[in-house]
């Protein structure tokens, strides 16, 4: 039988993580610190960390992270570009972070084209502070703040954020994947790849929006939130490049 051995990539730290069982944004931090393995980028590499779940990410990564207030991420991650663009700057931001409070931030970044890459971890809900309503919720989900169902009428419909920020001048890469099997996570892989590529060779922004579960707030056990991604999320959120240039 062939068998695979399991190689902790050496940007990411040998600890636990604190996320809830079935949570994908463990995958999603392997998958970076394997892309800046392979592509060597480790030591020149910076993540600028936004406010949510994944605020502790700078336990995991074995790299520069910097831990930044709510939405802000693109704009200390365009301050420590432009001090130093030899480094490789990274925002990992929630879709409240980015879409919400950060929205302005972002396309503000997108529409600079900054030198940065942002990956968007897309779970429809605001994770951290007990599942209330994102720009991302889809319509008719149930939230904390929405418990009879998102209404369009009321709050608007799911933010397509990737597809705005792509409509953009000096955004040169955008794209939307998700981790729900592994074909989706192999793929996740190669965007994140393109992205920093982009910045490597000063193209401008690039960004990775990632559709990621969060069980725990869906009120979904892990395998279904699985589905959930592929059933709910992907006919909303439709996967694929968006801007390659
Ligand atoms: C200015 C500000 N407003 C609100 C909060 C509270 N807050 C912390 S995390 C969070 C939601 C994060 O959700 P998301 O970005 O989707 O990430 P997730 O936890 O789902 O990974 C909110 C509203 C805050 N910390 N700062
Ligand atoms: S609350 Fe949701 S996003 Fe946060 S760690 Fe748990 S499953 Fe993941």
């Amino acid at each position: 039988m062939k068998t695979k051995e399991y190689i902790r990539p050496k940007s990411l730290k040998p600890t636990q993580t604190h996320y809830c069982p079935g949570c994908t944004h463990g995958i999603i931090h392997r998958i970076l610190a394997e892309v800046l393995d392979e592509m060597n980028l480790r030591e020149k590499a910076v993540a600028v960390i936004g406010v949510g779940c994944s605020c502790f990410a700078e336990r995991y990564f074995n790299f520069d992270c910097i831990d930044v207030a709510h939405g802000r991420a693109p704009a200390v991650a365009t301050g420590v570009k432009r001090a130093n663009p030899n480094l490789v700057t990274i925002t990992y931001q929630g879709d409240g972070d980015m879409t919400a409070i950060g929205s302005a931030e972002a396309l503000h970044a997108a529409i600079r084209g900054e030198k940065i890459t942002s990956i968007m971890i897309n779970n429809a809900i605001y994770g951290m502070t007990g599942g209330q309503m994102s720009p991302t919720t889809l319509i008719g989900q149930k939230t904390s703040t929405s418990p009879y169902g998102k209404k369009a009428e009321e709050a608007g419909y799911p933010v397509r954020f990737v597809e705005t920020l792509a409509l953009q001048e000096g955004v040169a890469y955008a794209a939307r994947t998700a981790v729900n099997n592994i074909g989706n996570i192999l793929k996740t892989k190669a965007a994140i790849k393109k992205a920093l590529q982009a910045q490597i060779d000063g193209k401008g922004y690039s960004i990775v929006e990632i559709l990621s579960t969060c069980p725990t707030n869906w009120g979904v056990s892990p395998k279904e939130a699985l589905k959930w991604i592929e059933e709910k999320m992907i006919p909303v959120f439709p996967l694929g490049e968006f801007k390659e240039i």
